[in-house]
């Protein structure tokens, strides 16, 4: 069994998914915020539920999407006791463990790039973060770095592993993807075969440029990604969902829908869409339908016709009751259905601060009052 491996080309980053095949549970490492998507859209079409997201340090070149993980997917966050990342739920010590389904994860401490920094074991592979990387190793002239430490995790942690050991980094520069213990141990040009001495020296002449969102980077990844004064209400998210493609929402809707990709359908009554406001140019099919009743056959028909091939079709109802119920018909009906978060009434202090007759909602659908 291999970990899904991906990548950020902005960064070079490599996030990766390790899962479970028997539950489905799965875990995340080093997660990009530019990503979010492409990473929840993989963990849905695999079919993998999120439980923990492990950072290997407090990144200098990117920020995690960690943070938003923990708020949109419910996953817990860890990171390493020693990288001052305080609102991880859970901070890792030397040989800790970490259980997801039948699996399980033991953290390495690995100082040198960072001071806290910590591989991740699982069973004959590591994450090596930005300790030990392909023919080379993390830097170690900042952030609490240190060469010697470095070499000592080389040479006396990450080494010791089994020969056969894969190894999958958190960068890679020139396109590689993966290696192995006994391949970095005989030939890796910075450490294979040199004394601390020369690792030393080797290390010191590098002189490498800082990363160019270090100090952007640094403080927001000491809160998981995420800004104290930065609620994530309006962000496009999407999610994985029982019974129906997904869960989006309303802003992520509306770009969908504005950019052709999607139909919107508003399943509320007509007397909703006449006392409480409208979505100009959606398209209204009433969900008229409760548990026991019979199919109803109008919804149907309706919904077919007004959802063009390969579109996907997006519900919204007041609170995002009904347009659950309907999505979960439309995909028996063969279609790519969404259910829009909040629905229509949204967040109520938003509601609040809406004008009277209309204009563009906070969470960007636009709206009108009859
Ligand atoms: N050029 C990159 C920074 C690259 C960099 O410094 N990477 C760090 C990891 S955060 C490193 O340890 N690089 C080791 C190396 O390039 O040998 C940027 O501006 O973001
Ligand atoms: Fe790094």
């Amino acid at each position: 069994m291999k970990p899904i491996q991906l990548f950020d080309t902005a960064s070079s980053t490599y996030t990766y998914i390790v899962f479970d095949p028997a539950s489905h549970d799965a875990i995340i490492i080093d997660p990009v915020d530019a990503q979010l998507m492409r990473d929840l859209k993989v963990l849905r079409e695999q079919g993998l539920r999120l439980v923990w997201a492990l950072e290997t340090h407090a990144h200098a070149d990117h920020i995690t999407s960690a943070g938003q993980l923990a708020e949109l997917a419910g996953v817990k966050t860890t990171a390493p006791q020693g990288c001052g990342i305080n609102s991880a739920s859970v901070l890792l010590k030397d040989g800790d463990t970490l259980d997801f389904g039948h699996e399980q994860v033991r953290a390495l401490h690995t100082p040198g790039h960072t001071a806290g920094s910590m591989c991740f074991v699982w069973r004959d592979h590591v994450f090596t973060g930005d300790t030990l990387l392909i023919n080379g190793c993390g830097r170690t002239d900042f952030q609490s770095g240190s060469a010697a430490a470095m070499y000592h995790s080389l040479t006396e942690v990450l080494f010791k592993l089994p020969d056969a050991t894969t190894i999958w980094p958190g960068h890679d520069y020139q396109g590689r993807s993966h290696s192995t213990i006994g391949h970095e141990k005989a030939g890796n040009a910075r450490v294979a075969g040199k004394t601390l001495p020369e690792f030393i020296a080797i290390m010191d002449s590098l002189h490498l440029p800082p990363p160019k969102r270090m100090n952007e980077a640094v403080p927001a990844n000491l809160h998981l990604g995420l800004r104290h004064d930065a609620p994530l209400l309006h962000a496009l998210i999407e999610r994985a969902a029982e019974g129906y493609a997904g869960d989006v929402s309303a802003a992520l809707a509306a770009q969908w829908w504005q950019q052709g990709d999607a139909v919107l359908v508003d399943v509320r009554t007509e007397a909703e869409l006449a006392w409480v406001g409208f979505v100009p140019g959606a398209i209204p099919i009433p969900w008229k339908q409760w548990p026991g009743m019979a199919m109803n056959q109008a919804f149907d028909e309706t919904l077919q016709a007004a959802v063009p091939k390969g579109k996907k079709v997006l519900f919204l109802c007041r609170s995002g009751v009904r347009s659950i119920a309907a999505a979960k018909r439309a995909t028996e009906l063969g279609l790519q259905a969404y259910n829009i978060l909040e629905g229509f009434e949204g967040d109520p202090n938003e509601q609040a601060q809406r004008g009277q007759r209309g204009g563009w909602r906070g969470n960007g659908l636009p709206w009108r009052q009859s």
